[in-house]
């Protein structure tokens, strides 16, 4: 069984960070209803959803993908690159703590969790302006004694490593080649993002399953010439907020496996 964790959307969502996007007037009520339905997808895939409420006062919180990376083994509480969105991680470690063992990123590192793309036992993570070296470094210590590789990935021109690249079967990756490097990606199969559609490498997948935006319709396309089974989703207000579908929910398996079973 898999868990979706996703939090409410805030009402403050309009006041988010953004990095490469102009502000725009953001709709919480048509963001509410976005989400409702992603959580549909979620559900519809085989996942019981686990919501945490609103936050009023921390625009970002609906990202949750950002404040932990949750394996099977154990979660790793992140500290957010921006600084105002480090409040978000306590509630996600409570939400996390009856599922998984803990550790949490240290100062002065840096990491959000759309910079770590897992792809069975390699870890990618995004050098991004959110994420550095040193919580590279540390999360590297905490995976390895499961056996994961923790590899650094220069990304350029997005905000994060998955807004560039995401894992749309085992062993497909869909990826946007102008923000990130193919060949850091060894021998995985690449689908690239349609050119028109730069935004277009971020989709979720879940059970052999992909929740997708609506919004690129011609890589929505490409996926689907590969057979790859798509769930079409409108998230514009997220995407307003610099967000897509891997960020509102972080998906992992209800049981996990204790540090002998690995
Ligand atoms: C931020 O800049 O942190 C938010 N406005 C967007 C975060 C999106 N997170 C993600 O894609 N993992």
């Amino acid at each position: 069984m898999l868990i979706a964790l996703v939090r409410e959307p805030s009402p403050s969502l309009a006041n988010c960070e953004l990095t490469h996007l102009d502000r725009q007037p953001i709709d919480v009520e048509l963001a509410r209803r976005q989400h409702h339905r992603y959580e549909q997808c979620l559900a519809a895939l085989g996942c019981q959803i686990l919501r945490l409420p609103a936050e009023p006062a921390l625009p970002d919180s609906v990202f949750v993908e950002d404040t932990a990376i949750v394996l099977d083994e154990l979660a790793v509480i992140t500290r957010p690159g921006a600084a105002l969105r480090r409040p978000e991680t306590a509630s996600v470690a409570c939400a996390l703590e009856p599922y998984r063992r803990l550790c949490h990123i240290q100062p002065p590192g840096t990491l959000d969790g759309g910079d770590v793309l897992c792809v069975g036992k390699q870890v990618f993570v995004g050098l991004s302006s959110r994420s550095d070296q040193a919580a590279i470094d540390q999360l590297r210590s905490a995976l390895q004694p499961f056996g994961y590789s923790v590899k650094g990935v220069n990304v350029n021109g997005c905000l994060h490593l998955k807004s560039a690249v995401t894992q749309v079967a085992e062993d497909t990756l869909l990826i946007n080649s102008c923000w990130v490097n193919t060949g850091e990606f060894g021998k995985l199969r690449i689908v690239q993002v349609d050119a028109a559609e730069p935004h277009g490498a971020n989709a979720l997948l879940i059970h052999g399953g992909v929740i997708y935006p609506t919004a690129f319709p011609h890589t929505q396309k490409r996926l689907e010439e590969q057979g790859i089974q798509v769930m079409a989703v409108d998230v514009s207000e997220f995407a307003k907020a610099e967000g897509a579908v891997t960020c509102c929910s972080l998906v992992f398996k209800r049981g996990g496996k204790s540090l002998r079973d690995a």
